[in-house]
């Protein structure tokens, strides 16, 4: 173990390599050595284990920059037609585990960190994960174990809030490993969403700081600088041309941040805008005469602008910044895709961007870039709308989830990009002529297809439409989403243009999410594949079918998972203070919390169970399969009755788990800041996994995927993917229940009929929270949710109470399931064995063949 100042001197003493990135263990060491001593940020005296991070870090960046300089290099010379993927949101978690595993030299790396008196494993992932969620914890009693160590940890890149984000990150790594040629842009946000804290009150959030420290995985390009307009007018040329003037400047500085692909050269990049004032922005004059805030006001409001991920938006305000996040983003990265397209061949023809320009739009947040794509090749570049129109629409895809943009915000883009202007580029004209010329028999669909809303006076821009008729693909992320977005949202356009709407079922990389997170489990797969091609080749696990009955495997398989429940088991004592027990059943649900998720289903299962267990004798009570059920996700700051539920979990564990009666047989337990490092210690260690949206609602769900990859059983609705993963693990792995997407409106409806006629036990567990039992809170707003006629205007819109019945059978087929090992061991071993159709290296080739039309291009 290093013990600072001793360790330090001793550095010095390491010869320099011959070259510092040869990857032996010897120029390793000597190279993280020299960042020791001469990069910033560093006390020159020690070298405990955060130096220790932050310059193995740094000597892993100069091996990522060397590919990454051979990776562009090559793309440059070959000039391929490349994707550039937007998203207002990248969950990237930490690096430097995936880094070091993509580059295959982690035995080198463990080597010379342990000449230099340090462990890989721990200045990675710190002792147990300990660090993960970034909490001290606070026993029952109130005393707050000081975690002395939070400096060390490497901080995960939290720059996006859920499952959209987190695909884009996989979505690069697996374009990386394909060596396809390939660009992620986003924001470079100064905070994160948040850090979730579980106090009393429930959940509090906190500025997440991720650069707090600097990131050592970033690179700033001040050589990369484009200047983006917000505000202003539009001033019309005598000759016809047009130019946007007045308002104001922000300057969007790159900063990049190296993607490597798994065993292969090729390095890509996220680029990253961050937002800042000019020199000429800043008033000195007024500076001088002590108006200090006002001197550096335009300095503070482009620094709003990547402040945060997501500012409410409940103001005008808020709905104002989020809009001007995105034109940022759009803006920013459209002038570097059309000077690097200038750059790399000089005076070619407008025609040739779409043969070397893809543009992937991440949900619809970055719609802006029609407009924006529209302007910058004809207000800039001179180009007519109808060459400008083919331009766009041949280069821009776009992916939908749930159409989230309302129409008071696509209003405020008039008077962001100047109204006259932004109309003028989209305006639908052209649209409604086309269709009145090739398809006459679609005249009374023209008002619902048509871009603007047919409201004169106060006009409105349909997002969700412009991005249809712009676009020249858009797709759902998993079979049913994009069923149900063909036969509602889309429905007219489908007979204008059959192909443009398709299916891409979303995917996961199995390198963050089985080889490196859980390399106990991989160890037995690689044994029994005779392979490790898997990783890169997910298909191939079917492989591990034919030896699903065998006891030799299934003895491995249950030792690794034990292994992982112990590992998890220590994590949430630490970071919670509750026991509990490796040998019951692990039942996880994590994810956003969302009414339509229904973790109330879940909790509400809970309190039954926990009710039943509580009648039952000592006796039987050992009959029944002992639980450990695992709830967390962070709510929205401003959503009220999902903060209500992140309350109700933490007090219903408080209660079940200190009742010494029931507690050897449940406990529950919420699990805090659930983020991407704390999703690589959960799932590795679950047996089961709840996926329990109300059916056609959640258009695919990943985490679902993840789990099922590490062994993991599901307990789901006919939902988003699982629809799918159903179908390739076997009907006979999947613990289904409840109703499906046909029925919903049907039963809403009867719902609001008062036709309904609540099951007993749901009325049981509801009441049980009514009577106090759980403490002081106010739970009737969340109860009357699934009442009454409050929420979203109609009772239990999610239909929770009509599933309840459903989904406590099958709770039941759960706890007889695990009774029998050998049976659940081969249902685990098998839900591994059909994940190989989750991987997003499938999908991601999909995408590149069907839509974007790219091929590989590695650099040797
Ligand atoms: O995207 C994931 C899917 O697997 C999930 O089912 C889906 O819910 C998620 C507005 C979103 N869709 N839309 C969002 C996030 C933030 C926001 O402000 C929308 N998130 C999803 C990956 O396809």
């Amino acid at each position: 173990k290093a013990n600072g100042k001793n360790e330090a001197a001793k550095l010095a003493k390491i010869p320099a390599a011959a070259n510092p990135l040869a990857n032996e263990p010897s120029a390793i060491a000597s190279n993280i050595s020299y960042h020791v001593q001469y990069s910033p940020h560093f006390s020159p005296t020690k070298f405990e284990p955060e130096q220790a991070f932050f310059a193995t870090a740094e000597s892993v960046r100069d091996r990522l920059i060397q590919q990454w300089n051979e990776t562009y290099h090559h793309f440059n010379k070959v000039d391929l037609k490349q994707t550039y993927y937007l998203s207002m949101e990248f969950l990237q978690g930490r690096t430097l585990t995936n880094a070091i595993g993509s580059l295959d030299i982690q035995n080198a790396y463990a080597d010379a960190l342990n000449n230099l008196g340090h462990v890989l494993e721990e200045i990675a992932e710190q002792v147990n994960g300990f660090q993960a969620c970034g909490f001290v914890r606070h026993d029952l009693d109130g005393v707050e174990h000081i975690n002395s160590n939070s400096s060390m940890e490497e901080k995960d890149a939290a720059l996006g809030n859920g499952g959209l984000g987190r695909l884009a990150s996989c979505f690069l790594d697996s374009m990386a490993t394909l060596n396809l040629p390939a660009w992620g842009y986003g924001l470079r946000y100064r905070y994160g969403l948040f850090k979730q804290k579980i106090t009393k009150q429930g959940q509090e959030e906190v500025a997440e700081d991720w650069l707090e420290k600097f990131s050592p995985w970033e690179v700033v390009r001040h050589d990369v600088v484009f200047p983006v307009r917000f505000f202003g007018s539009v001033m019309v040329n005598p000759n016809g041309t047009r130019k946007w003037v007045g308002g104001e400047v922000v300057q969007a500085v790159a900063y990049d941040i190296p993607i490597p692909g798994y065993k292969t050269k090729n390095t890509i990049s996220l680029r990253l805008w961050d937002a800042k004032a000019s020199a000429e922005d800043f008033n000195l004059f007024q500076f001088n005469d002590g108006q200090y805030e006002s001197a550096a006001q335009l300095h503070s409001r482009a620094q709003q602008i990547c402040a945060v991920l997501y500012p409410g938006d409940s103001t005008e305000e808020g709905k104002l910044l989020r809009l001007k996040q995105q034109f940022f983003l759009c803006s920013a990265s459209l002038q570097d895709m059309i000077l690097r397209f200038k750059e790399r061949k000089s005076g070619r023809q407008w025609s040739e961007f779409p043969s070397k320009v893809a543009v992937q739009l991440n949900d619809t947040h970055p719609t802006l870039a029609i407009p924006e794509l529209m302007r910058l090749l004809m207000d800039e570049e001179g180009l007519g709308w109808d060459e400008a129109w083919d331009i766009t629409t041949r280069c821009l895809a776009l992916f939908s989830e749930n159409f989230q943009f309302t129409a008071s915000a696509a209003e405020v883009a008039f008077g962001l990009c100047g109204a006259q202007l932004l109309w003028d580029l989209i305006s639908e004209k052209h649209f409604i002529a086309m269709v009145r010329s090739t398809r006459s028999d679609l005249e009374s669909k023209i008002p619902s297809m048509c871009i603007l809303d047919n409201n004169p006076k106060k006009p409105v821009v349909r997002m969700a439409n412009l991005c249809v008729v712009s676009a020249h693909t858009v797709n759902g992320v998993a079979q049913l989403h994009s069923d149900i977005l063909k036969a509602d949202l889309f429905a007219d356009y489908v007979s204008l243009w059959p192909n443009k709407l398709q299916n891409k079922t979303n995917g996961i990389t199995p390198r963050r999410w089985l080889r490196f997170c859980n390399p106990e489990l991989s160890k037995i797969i690689t044994k029994w594949l005779k392979t490790d091609q898997w990783v890169t080749n997910l298909d191939l696990l079917v492989g591990l079918r034919q030896f699903a009955d065998n006891t030799e495997l299934q003895a491995e398989w249950e030792s690794a998972k034990m292994a992982s429940k112990k590992h998890l088991a220590d994590y949430i004592w630490r970071v919670t203070g509750v026991t509990i027990d490796p040998n019951s059943l692990f039942d996880i649900q994590v994810k956003r919390i969302h009414e339509y998720k229904r973790q109330l289903l879940n909790i509400l299962g809970a309190i039954y169970r926990y009710k039943k267990l509580k009648e039952m004798s000592p006796q039987e009570r050992k009959k029944t399969t002992p639980r450990t059920i695992m709830i967390g996700g962070k709510a929205f700051a401003t959503y009220t009755n999902a903060k209500r539920i992140v309350k109700l979990v933490n007090d219903v564990g408080e209660f079940v788990n200190t009742d010494p009666e029931v507690n050897s047989y449940l406990k529950v337990v919420f699990v805090p800041n659930y983020n991407v490092s704390v999703a690589e210690l959960l799932i590795p260690g679950s047996e089961l996994s709840q996926h329990i949206s109300t059916a056609g609602m959640e258009a695919s769900g990943t985490s679902n995927m993840k789990f099922s990859l590490n062994g993991c059983l599901i307990i789901g609705t006919l939902d988003g993917a699982n629809v799918e993963i159903r179908q390739e693990i076997g009907e006979e792995n999947f613990f289904l229940f409840g109703a499906v997407a046909e029925q919903v409106p049907k039963l809403r409806k009867e719902r609001e009929d008062g036709l309904f006629k609540p099951d007993p036990r749901f009325e049981e567990a509801k009441q049980f929270i009514r009577s106090g039992a759980f403490g002081s809170y106010d739970y009737n707003p969340l109860l009357d949710s699934l009442e009454g006629n409050t929420g979203y205007g109609r009772g239990d819109y999610f239909l929770v109470g009509y599933d309840f019945p459903s989904y406590l059978e099958a709770q039941d087929r759960v706890d007889q399931a695990y009774k029998d090992q050998k049976k659940w061991l081969k249902m685990s071993i098998l839900s591994t064995a059909g994940s190989g159709k989750f991987s997003s290296d499938r999908t991601i080739a999909q995408y590149a063949k069907e839509i974007w039309n790219i091929t590989e291009c590695r650099t040797s």
